[in-house]
């Protein structure tokens, strides 16, 4: 890779196809962590590296890959995201030429293509930036709160309703730590799978405060085995989120579409068009895809 690494080199689809190819190897090879999958962590490190971003100021953003630094490292809401960049770091030493911003949202595109969702557009161009320009903690959502702060926060992203409840669907994956957000558990039986499930869970299980000590989420009535926190169960309680919400629960192919084009628009808050180094993004390979 020394060679690569030299400034003027120039790396093609196929050089970042191998990035894909080497995260998509990672997330496979977990072992005991969690659900067996690192798909997850990875796909909430993209998003928080990218949900940063105001319209009106135009900073945050994944352009450059500022919670790198501290204090945005240590924001509450990244609790637990160092095992994903720590991850990203043994990536970036094989690859040193790409920057952080297009490492991370790489890696959650090769999560969300890896574990079985749809195709999300990516193009690289992100800068590595400096501590300075990382962003105040608090733009993050916070999983107590309701409709109002949900679109407090996604508007200023320049995100409508119908993508608000389309993103949300990715707690379709993973699970809440209780040492990281105090939440605790999965929100489907299938945490490594991308399926529209959590939006059919939502409306087909009977969901009631769970009794603990920890901080106020949901379990289902039948199983007590899943949660939903309670800006997930907004998304039933909401007139306008109903609507998009049932929607997903009743049609997956229409939730994968939306939900790739409102994550490829994520992935890109923050950066400047002119950076990206093609017009049209490019649709990355599985590595089932590949020949052997
Ligand atoms: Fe999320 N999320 N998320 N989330 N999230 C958590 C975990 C994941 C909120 C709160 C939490 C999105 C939107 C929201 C993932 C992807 C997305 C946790 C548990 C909390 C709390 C963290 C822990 O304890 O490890 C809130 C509030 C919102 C408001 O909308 C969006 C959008 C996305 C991606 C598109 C994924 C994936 C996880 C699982 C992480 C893991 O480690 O398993």
């Amino acid at each position: 890779q020394s060679a690569k690494a030299a400034t003027h080199f120039t790396p093609s689809k196929e050089d970042y196809q191998k990035v894909y190819n080497r995260i998509a190897d990672l997330v496979a090879d977990a072992g005991d962590y969690d659900d067996g999958s690192y798909g997850p962590v990875l796909l909430r490190l993209a998003w928080h590296s990218s949900g940063t971003y105001d319209k009106e100021s135009n900073t945050g953003g994944s352009n450059y890959a500022t919670m790198r630094f501290e204090p945005e490292s240590l924001h509450g809401a990244n609790a637990g995201l160092n095992v994903a960049r720590e991850l990203m770091e043994k990536v970036k030493q094989e690859f040193p030429w790409i920057s952080y911003g297009d490492l991370w949202t790489l890696a959650g595109v090769a999560a969300i293509q890896e574990m079985g969702g749809p195709k999300i557009p990516w193009r690289p161009g992100r800068i590595d930036g400096v501590a300075s320009q990382a962003t105040p903690d608090g733009r993050l959502p916070d999983a107590s709160q309701g409709a109002d702060h949900l679109r407090q926060i996604f508007y200023r992203m320049g995100f409508n309703d119908q993508e608000i409840v389309a993103l949300s669907g990715a707690h379709a994956l993973g699970r809440a730590h209780r040492d990281r957000s105090g939440y605790d558990g999965p929100w489907t039986f299938s945490p490594t799978t991308v399926t529209n499930d959590f939006f059919k869970l939502l409306f087909d299980e009977k969901w009631v405060w769970k009794k603990w000590e920890g901080p106020k989420q949901y379990e289902d009535k039948k199983t007590k085995s899943l949660m939903m926190l309670p800006t997930d169960y907004v998304l039933t309680q909401d007139k306008s989120f109903k609507k998009h919400a049932k929607a997903y629960a009743e049609d997956q192919d229409l939730w994968f579409k939306d939900f790739s084009k409102a994550v490829s628009r994520l992935f890109e808050l923050g950066v400047p068009t002119s950076q990206f180094v093609t017009s049209e993004p490019w649709i990355m390979a599985n590595v089932d895809e590949q020949p052997a």
